[in-house]
């Protein structure tokens, strides 16, 4: 595995538009299957009320948006929730906490249980629940949960910037705890908060040298929302997102790579070019944790005129 530097990677990101994307697609050829794209589907199992203050996050108790505070969902809820998500054609399903990090309480034998259930019905289970230690990551992982998603978000230079009530070392080691206990790594960031290219090179960096290398990176476009200090950030030129994530393709060949949250905001033959890029998954279902998210028709008719094909899970992989 090359470990590339942040020169490398920077001359990956501004390589002209189209023969960027070549690359990326060679590389993409090489290790996954041409149009085949996992549908994943996401649920916030608690909502709202975030001590921390994420620059970005609507969740985060100290914006005043319109976000409804929920507490921890039931059980029952979130399973019939899964059987939706499976009816749709979700292979992946995220269980989103808006939690500083895991305590071990009752709530959280609530979330072991519901690991359980979704991985019983045959679909990857990822939960993103904040800071956990080794001791929880392995409850997760011996619950039968696939992957940990804890985004690095930005570079460590601008980590301040975003965020000021943790640091990036905090979520390097939630990563490594993740690792320890044997769960799959999903780790990825967010562009369009303002950031330099550097940063967005910084991020890709990290995440490029971890070893072994995160298997799934989502790539996010800011969806600002109102009240939070990102409200009236401009949107992100979709040239921005290709390249992002054909550069990450290229550094990161064999990951998973998500085109994720900012999808209402880019036009069918937008994500196309992602997609040819090296993009292999989205979240589909007309809501992401509390934004709103293409509609799920809208999702299939893409699927249907660009010949994508939705991926198994892991589960029905064995099974076939
Ligand atoms: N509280 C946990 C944490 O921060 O790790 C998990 C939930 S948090 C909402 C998961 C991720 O959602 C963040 O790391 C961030 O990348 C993404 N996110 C949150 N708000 C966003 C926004 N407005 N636009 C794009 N991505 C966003
Ligand atoms: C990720 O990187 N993006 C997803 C998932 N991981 C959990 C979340 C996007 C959230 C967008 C803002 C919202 O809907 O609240
Ligand atoms: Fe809380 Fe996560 Fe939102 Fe940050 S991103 S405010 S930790 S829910």
């Amino acid at each position: 595995m090359k470990t590339w530097s942040k020169e490398e990677i920077l001359e990956v990101y501004n390589t002209p538009l189209i023969e960027l994307v070549a690359k990326a697609g060679e590389i993409h050829k090489q290790f996954h299957k041409i149009g085949e794209v996992q549908v994943s589907s996401l649920l916030s199992i608690k909502t709202g009320g975030c001590p921390e203050d994420c620059a970005y996050c609507p969740q985060a108790a100290r914006y005043n948006t319109d976000v409804k505070v929920h507490k921890l969902m039931d059980v029952k809820e979130v399973s019939e929730c899964a059987d939706n998500a499976k009816i749709g054609g979700a292979s992946r399903m995220c269980l989103g906490a808006a939690w500083r990090e895991v305590r071990d309480n009752k709530d959280f034998d609530k979330v072991l249980d519901m690991v359980k259930v979704i991985n019983s019905k045959g679909l990857e289970v990822c939960a993103t629940l904040g800071m956990v230690t080794e001791d929880q990551a392995k409850k997760l992982a011996d619950a039968g949960l696939y992957a940990y998603n804890h985004n690095l978000d930005t570079s460590e230079e601008n980590y301040n910037n975003i965020i000021s009530t943790r640091n990036y070392d905090d979520r390097l080691n939630t990563i490594k705890n993740v690792r320890k206990a044997g769960l799959t790594v999903c780790s990825g960031g967010i562009i369009g908060m303002g950031e330099k290219v550097e940063d967005r090179i910084g991020m890709l960096h990290t995440l490029s040298i971890l070893r072994p290398q995160p298997e799934s990176v989502p790539i996010n476009a800011l969806v600002p929302v109102e009240g939070t200090p990102m409200e009236n950030q401009p949107p992100v030129p979709i040239w921005d997102m290709v390249r992002m994530i054909a550069t990450a393709r290229i550094v990161l060949p064999h990951t998973a790579v998500r085109l994720s949250a900012g999808r209402l905001n880019m036009s069918m033959e937008g994500q196309a070019l992602c997609f040819l890029a090296g993009a292999n998954s989205i979240f589909a279902g007309e809501k992401l944790l509390t934004t709103p998210n293409p509609l799920y028709n809208q999702d299939m008719d893409m699927f249907k005129i660009l010949g994508l094909t939705p991926k198994k899970s892991v589960a029905e992989k064995v099974e076939a």
